[in-house]
């Protein structure tokens, strides 16, 4: 019998995964959970024949040089795969998987979450009651702003952002309007309820919420620049599951000074774990520590579908969530 894959888990996963993994693999856990760098990341490379990785691992063109390598696999647990530089992955046959579908409900409902938080003033309310201000309720206290009947404007119509459209039109009775550049059938569109829009720019200037749902690539990074920002309604609120990389955070900052948008609500940001610090400081900003998929079915539903991949690439089977 061959020797089992050596599989270096770069994160700590949750319970169930981690004994799915050591069960299936030669599997190199990560007990005290912190990222190996890119050191780290190079002997991972040279002593395992593969690595289920996350978002904190950033392995670049640079990084997968690491020689002699005898990995194979990049099994990222995740559904975006921007900490990849999949170009260089694919020129040096490495494959690489991610995790879909299985947290596209936890995404969707966290997106929807910081649109009320932010329309409804949730984070301010509740510095304000801990702080101990609250002196008693008034007809005119802490009024925020209405969702059902406002227009949501998606950037993307993936899988996320159908299920937010679903959440809001169905839900909150919202108007959904998008811009893909892959847009969905019409009759899918139609079961939705969304409304599609040729260009992004007639979404940035209809809608009043905005909501990211689109890949980190080259193309979209820094999508929401000053000129785009500036075609927002004003009152607007900008909502951000995506990455951080969509978003000029020092131009965002610019616009909510400027009172041009009324609020920001972000799980993702440009330099995680490091945030813009004036967005700390505004009162009209939500900021969540990148909580998009974190609950703890979906955490073990994506682990599962990161091994799954593991699995099928060593039976020489193919992916079922190829990249590369
Ligand atoms: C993950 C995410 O928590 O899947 C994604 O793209 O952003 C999150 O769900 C993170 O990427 C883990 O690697």
């Amino acid at each position: 019998m061959s020797a089992r894959p050596v599989v270096v888990v770069t994160r700590r996963l949750p319970e169930p995964v981690e004994s799915e993994l050591a069960r299936n693999f030669d599997a190199r856990l990560n007990r005290d959970d912190r990222p190996l760098g890119p050191d780290g990341l190079r002997e991972a490379l040279r002593s395992a024949d593969a690595l289920l990785c996350t978002v904190t691992d950033k392995l670049t063109a640079d990084v997968l040089d690491a020689e002699p390598r005898r990995a194979r696999l990049l099994a990222n647990f995740g559904v975006g795969f921007n900490n990849i530089d999949v170009e260089a992955a694919r020129e040096r046959g490495l494959s690489v998987s991610n995790t879909p579908d299985v947290l596209t409900d936890a995404t969707a409902d966290l997106a929807l979450t910081l649109l009320l938080m932010v329309a409804r003033r949730a984070g301010e309310g509740e510095r304000h009651l801990r702080a101990g201000a609250w002196t008693g309720w008034r007809p005119t206290h802490m009024l925020g702003t209405q969702v059902s009947g406002k227009t949501l404007g998606l950037v993307g119509m993936g899988r996320i952002a159908r299920a937010v459209a679903r959440r809001a039109h169905h839900g909150f009775g919202m108007r959904v309007i998008f811009h893909d550049p892959y847009p969905p059938a019409p009759e899918v569109a139609a079961e939705l309820g969304v409304e599609p829009r040729e260009e992004l720019e007639q979404v940035l200037r209809e809608a009043d919420f905005i909501s990211l749902h689109c890949p980190a690539t080259p193309e979209t990074r820094h999508l929401m620049n000053r000129e785009r920002l500036a075609l927002l309604r004003p009152g607007a609120y900008l909502i951000n599951t995506a990455r951080g990389d969509v978003v000029d955070e020092a131009a965002l900052v610019e616009a909510l000074r400027a009172k041009r948008l009324a609020g920001a609500a972000l799980d993702v940001f440009e330099r995680e774990p490091q945030v813009t610090p004036a967005l700390c400081t505004m009162e009209n900003v939500v900021l969540l520590p990148h909580l998009g998929s974190a609950t703890q079915e979906t955490r073990v539903a994506m682990g599962m579908r990161a091994v799954d991949n593991v699995r099928l690439f060593f039976k020489g089977e193919p992916l079922r969530d190829r990249v590369v």
